[in-house]
Parts: structure tokens; sequence; C-alpha cells
């Protein structure tokens, strides 16, 4: 007789999932049942019931409403998101960060930006623009956890009772980070390749790990530009909504139909033009519209 039972995913690879269930104990999965038929596939995060007779696979059966899901990285009821990005090298793309800051603020995803590396680089114009924009930032390097025990702190009780995902480019150090911040993690680091200055995707699955009870903290594969330009989860009417450091200075605005991005008297160009908005965030903003506006709403490609 198959015994039902319900779990976290904590791991999934090629079709198997790893469930994780309330006595800590894991189980190997497959899908099956009636979410398969609504193209819906399990996730890392993903709340699920599962069949599984002695001795033999589990099936999924069952995915319960997710809170909230992502396409790159990969995962479900994302509480809070850890963006990590090194000052150098790699060297920040502030594109793809925005992106990601936008991604979330569309899902109500919470975001912390983990600024690394600060040891190889002065990480404060990075950390000024970013507190500008209203987003919270710590400094942090994972080869001088000495001299970082406060901010270690910080992140460990920012992550306490939630489901915590640490993002960013590969090479930036998130798996470093995590191995500093929860010692009880032995997580695989990679290089960074002299020649391009990038890293080398050594993290290649999603992996939630349970810290205590109710906290989880997951580590993601780094993405490349590549990665991220061919998805959209962002359209054209939202767009302002997800910038809201732009969005505040468009209420003023004298123009019904401005776009906010150059228009000659538009008071979001003001603000810029003051010093009151961050100049990249607004190329940011900028790029991204003339990326979504040429998207046909009936375009039903992976929107990230
Ligand atoms: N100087 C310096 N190097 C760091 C720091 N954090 C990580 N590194 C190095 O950066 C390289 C990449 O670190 P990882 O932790 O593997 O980076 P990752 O973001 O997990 O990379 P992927 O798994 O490929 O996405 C390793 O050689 C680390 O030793 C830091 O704070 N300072
Ligand atoms: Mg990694
Ligand atoms: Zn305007």
């Amino acid at each position: 007789m198959a015994i039902k039972n319900c779990g976290i995913i904590v791991k999934s690879t090629g079709g198997l999932y790893t469930v994780e269930k309330q006595d800590g104990t894991c189980e190997e999965c497959r899908a099956r049942g009636a979410f398969r038929h609504s193209r819906i596939t399990p996730l890392a995060g993903d709340r699920v019931v599962f069949e599984k007779d002695d001795g033999r696979e589990g099936f999924i059966t069952e995915i319960q409403e997710r809170k909230n899901s992502l396409i790159r990285p990969s995962v479900a009821n994302v509480d809070l998101l850890c963006v990590v990005v090194a000052v150098k090298d790699p060297d920040p793309d502030l594109f793809i960060l925005d992106k990601l800051l936008a991604v979330a603020k569309k899902n109500g995803i919470d975001v912390l930006i983990i600024v690394n590396k600060v040891d190889t680089a002065n990480p404060k114009e990075l950390i000024n623009a970013y507190n500008e924009a209203g987003f919270e930032t710590v400094e942090f390097s994972a080869v001088k956890k000495e001299d970082f025990s406060k901010e270690i702190k910080k992140i460990r009780e920012r992550v306490g009772g939630k489901v915590s995902f640490f993002t960013g480019a590969s090479g930036v150090g998130k798996s470093s980070v995590m191995n500093v911040v929860f010692p009880e993690l032995c997580l695989e680091t990679g290089e960074i390749s002299k020649k391009i200055q990038r890293g080398k995707h050594t993290t290649r699955v999603t992996t939630l790990f349970k810290i205590e009870k109710n906290t989880y903290v997951g580590d993601t594969p780094g993405f490349s530009m590549l990665d991220v330009s061919g998805f959209n989860m962002l359209d054209i009417d939202t767009l302002l909504s997800c910038f809201p450091d732009i969005a505040k200075y468009a209420c003023d605005c004298k123009y019904k139909k401005c776009t906010h991005v150059c228009e000659d008297g538009c008071s979001v160009m003001a603000a810029l033009k003051d010093g009151k908005i961050v100049k990249s965030r607004h190329d940011s903003y900028v790029a991204l519209f003339n990326e979504l506006k040429d998207i046909k709403p009936w375009d039903t490609r992976d929107r990230l």
C-alpha cells in the first residue's frame, strides 16, 4: 500500500526530486499526476504531496499552491532573495542586477543585496547607489570572515524563519558566502577564469538546506548574461512599478502617456538631472523598456 506523505522539494535534478519530510528525512521522488498535464514542473521550494511504497521510489502527486515562482533561478515559494554581487572579479553587471531586482519586486519578494569580495576593491559607490535606490545592502568578504562577524550575524538573522535563495552571476561567491555564514554547510566553490574574469558555473544544481526549524537557505547555479537575456517575466505595463525609486518621481509627470525614458519636461528626467535618481538605475529601466516594448501580449515564450 502506497503511503501518502508531504514535504518540501530541496533538490531537483533531471526529473528526480529530493523531498524533505517534516521529520527531516528525505525521499527521492519522480513526478506523476494531474499537474503534469498543466505543464507545471516541480521546483525547489515547492511544498508537495507524494506517495511511496516501501523500498520504492516515491511519486509526487500534488504541488501545493505557490506563493511565487521564478525562472532564473528556477525556484518557488521564495521569502527572501539574497542577491550576491562582487565588487570585482567578476565586475558587477548592473543591468542583470537591476533586472533581477525588478523581477523580485514584481513577484513581491523581499531582497537583500550582498556585496561580496570587498577585500578586492572599494564597494562604497555600489553600496551608496543601491542604498539610495532604497535597497538593503550588506558588505561582505568570504575570505576575510574574521572582519565580518557583524554581517554574518545580520544575514543569519535576516534569513531566520524564511526560505531564502542566494542568487547572482557565476563566480561572485554565492557558495563561498554561504559556507562562511552557515558553517554547517560545506558547499563546493570554484575558481574564476583568469582569461575572461568569469565564474566557471561550479554550482550546477539548486539545493535547499535546512538551517533550523522553518529556516531554509538555497544555493543556486550562477547565471551568465546569456541565461538572463532570453527570458522575460517582466512586462511593459508594470515595468515602472518594478523600479520604485523611479516610479516615485513619475507621479508628478505632466504627460499622460509619458514613458519616462527621454521626454523633455518629464518629471523623472528632471529628477535624474538633479541627481535624485541613480543614473545606472534609470539606464537599466530604459534598456528593459526597449527590450519589452516590442514583445506582444500574445507572445507566449517564457518570460523572466
Ligand atoms: N577575494 C575574494 N575571493 C572570493 C570571495 N568570495 C569568493 N571568492 C572566490 O571566488 C571564486 C568563486 O567563488 P564561488 O563561491 O564558487 O562562486 P559562486 O557564485 O558560487 O559561483 P557559481 O557556483 O559558479 O555560480 C572562488 O575562487 C572563491 O574563492 C571574496 O570575498 N573575496
Ligand atoms: Mg556556487
Ligand atoms: Zn515622464
